[in-house]
């Protein structure tokens, strides 16, 4: 039964595979049989494994199994993108088996599941295959490492049924004296660490070409950052913040330090930490084949900022592309990334990814202590430290002063004719247009990730943010003359900044988190449109980002398609801020735009589609024509100041509330 990795029939829990015994390493040799005849017993199925010749490893055998992997280290990405290939180049599924079975004990266990789940993503005769969540496969990456060993006697003294969740406190990365402290439920929150896996596993930057080239991959790059980083400073008004900083002065101390108490399971090493006013060096890794200095960033910069200015870039063969209005934030997106896309990685680097790469090795920058990465090197931990959101408020900021060049909407652009919007509400409880939020805890199954005897589930408990469920109430009058179709777009942000004014829109503009974005068919005359908070286009329910093969899941092939795309998307218990015990104001906002103008027409049938705002949809074009983050993306027109006067008839604005209360609500049903 595969430790890190499960690719087995739907729902079995308990097959087992027949390995040929010239599959098995040489080092496993001696125990072959006796670990067949121990799970051979309980096995209530046996898969033949078939015996087919298998291609040359090469070079993917130089990542130890024990060591980490990420795919921000060039040398670990060119190893992936081989054994990608050597997956997609598999004729069968059953050929695929073999070589997963054969290499699952041979290659580096994160390596081994990402190659596969890209594999599994992608190949067409693999899409009604099941990947349990990753938080299941490497609980190592997202939970407190004391959990593991509690666990683990768990699962050796008490029997399987009576075992209780062992709790994970709230608190466990550090005091109230840290500031930043305060964001931990955000930053450490599991399923959001899940989105941002799964969204770079969605969207890697380096892999074949048809795996990397998906539909305006490098504006989502750009949006859905963008969009995180919003969040992220609606919570940190909601806690009496000031938005981040950007982090701009490479050579300055990071004044934020921060201990993961992660340990790899794998590497049986703990993460790295970072103290406290560490500044970033030059970097000479051999084993990672990383040579990079701090000059080499700033000349990519100052490259990019030179194509920003001028509004063209330079591509490999000398040649400058213009930046348009509509495709230039996407080319830039793959520039700054960077992705393989880019025009022209050779000139404009690797900005994104090398920031990533210096911000986690900053602790052995020349690997004399024979440390490895800190949690910045690595999409399904970044999100936890705080100098993620200082990088990616600097990565923002680059694109909002390209968005800044490109035209003003026009009124004629934004509104749309003859529709109205007179009244938006929320309404949630018998309350109107004020939020609850509150503390909640859930419960997930580790088994998985860790090799007990005897096994059985073991749960963990875990305290996440949590909302009272509401529905927007929108009236609308078509007085188009006749019926039509518009889109609804629905964001918010908080109504003042950290000082208590009330805003420029030039600044609050970056503050709105998209909340819903879907078609409506108004009729002649009044309309009422009704819309569930859970129906959220950026989000995925709780059960989508902690899924199980084993339980509960939706039946039917449509469901079951696509189910690692599926595993993209802002988990729904995050929707909304936090807000604060006194009741935060903030500003919803509702717009009708005009569907001729946003509509693509294709099928979407049969598709995962409900996060499609953060993730896209797989195999589809993007399902909204206009620039991502519209009517937000740019400055205002002449004689715009604030969100007010932006509005035209097809918007609306309501002030609402969200009201957290500090109390802990009991676990959700468990599976
Ligand atoms: Cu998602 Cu910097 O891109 O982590």
């Amino acid at each position: 039964r595969p430790k890190e990795f499960s690719f087995m029939p739907k729902g079995d829990n308990n097959a087992v595979f027949d390995v040929p015994p010239e599959y098995i390493p040489e080092e496993y040799k001696n125990i072959a049989t006796q670990i067949v005849s121990r799970f051979g017993e309980e096995a209530s199925e046996r898969i033949q494994v078939s015996t087919i010749s298998i291609p040359p490893l090469g070079d993917i055998l130089e990542l130890r199994r024990d060591e980490n992997f990420s795919l921000f280290i060039p040398k670990h990405r060119r190893i992936a993108g081989r054994l990608i290939n050597i997956y997609l180049g598999m004729r069968s599924v059953d050929d695929l088996l073999s070589v997963a079975v054969y290499t699952r004990d041979r290659v580096n266990p994160y390596l081994f599941n990402y190659a596969l789940s890209v594999a599994l993503l992608h190949r067409p005769d693999t899409q009604d295959m099941d990947l349990p969540s990753f938080v299941r496969s490497f609980p190592d990456k997202y939970i407190d490492s004391k959990v593991f060993a509690k666990a683990r006697e768990e699962a050796n003294v008490v029997p399987e049924g009576s075992r209780m969740p062992i709790e994970i406190q709230k608190d466990y990365t550090a005091s109230d004296l840290e500031v930043e402290h305060r964001l931990a439920y955000f930053r450490e929150d599991i399923a959001i660490n899940l989105h941002h896996w799964h969204w770079h596993l969605v969207y890697p930057f380096e892999a074949a070409m048809e795996i990397v080239n998906k539909n305006r991959r490098g504006e989502l790059f750009y949006y859905m950052h963008q969009q995180v980083m919003a969040r992220y400073n609606f919570e940190r008004l909601s806690n009496k913040m000031k938005r981040v900083e950007r982090f701009i002065d490479w050579t300055s101390e990071i004044s934020e330090a921060y201990f993961p108490k992660l340990d790899s399971l794998v590497a049986s090493r703990s993460w790295p930490a970072r103290v406290a006013n560490q500044k970033l060096s030059n970097l000479r890794r051999e084993t990672d084949q990383i040579t990079i200095d701090l000059d080499d960033m700033v000349r990519w910069r100052d490259r990019i900022y030179a194509a920003i200015n001028s509004g063209v870039v330079r591509n490999a063969q000398g040649q400058d592309i213009p930046l348009t209005e509509f495709e230039g934030i996407d080319v830039l997106g793959n520039i700054i990334e960077s992705s393989i896309l880019s025009p022209n990685r050779e000139f404009y680097g690797d900005m994104h990814n090398m920031g990533h790469i210096m911000i986690s090795y900053i602790h052995d920058p020349d690997h004399r202590h024979l440390e490895s990465f800190g949690v910045m090197g690595d999409s399904a931990t970044a999100m936890r430290d705080p100098i993620f959101y200082r990088w990616h408020a600097y990565i923002d900021d680059i694109f909002q002063r390209f968005k800044s060049t490109l035209p003003r909407y026009t009124v004629a652009q934004l509104n749309n004719p003859g529709i109205t919007v007179n009244e938006v509400s929320i309404e949630s409880g018998g309350k109107r247009n004020n939020i609850q939020t509150f503390w909640q805890q859930s419960d997930v199954d580790l088994s998985r990730g860790m090799d007990f005897q005897p096994r059985g589930a073991v749960f963990v408990r875990f305290t996440h943010l949590q909302h009272q469920e509401f529905n927007y109430r929108i009236v609308v009058n078509n007085q188009s003359g006749g019926a039509k179709q518009a889109t609804c777009r629905i964001f918010m942000a908080p109504k003042y900044d950290e000082r208590g004014n009330p805003w420029l829109f030039r600044d609050q503009k970056n503050m709105f988190i998209e909340l819903d974005k879907f078609k409506v068919n108004l009729k002649q005359g009044p309309n009422t449109i009704t819309q569930a908070s859970t129906k959220s286009s950026v989000t995925i329910p709780f059960e989508r980002s902690f899924r199980d093969v084993d339980t509960n899941r939706p039946q039917g092939g449509d469901a079951l398609a696509q189910f690692n795309f599926c595993g993209c998307g802002w988990p729904q218990h995050m929707l909304v801020p936090m807000g604060s015990p006194e009741g935060m104001e903030c500003q919803l906002f509702v717009m009708l735009s005009n569907y001729d103008d946003d509509r693509i027409d294709q099928s979407t049938e049969g598709t995962c589609n409900d996060a499609d705002s953060f993730c896209g949809i797989k195999d589809r074009l993007y399902p909204d024509r206009r620039s991502m983050g519209y009517p937000f993306d740019r400055q205002p027109r002449d004689g715009v100041d604030t969100l007010q006067q932006f509005l035209t008839p097809n918007m609306r604005v309501q002030d609402v509330v969200i009201k957290f209360t500090n109390r802990v609500f009991r676990p959700r049903q468990r599976n």
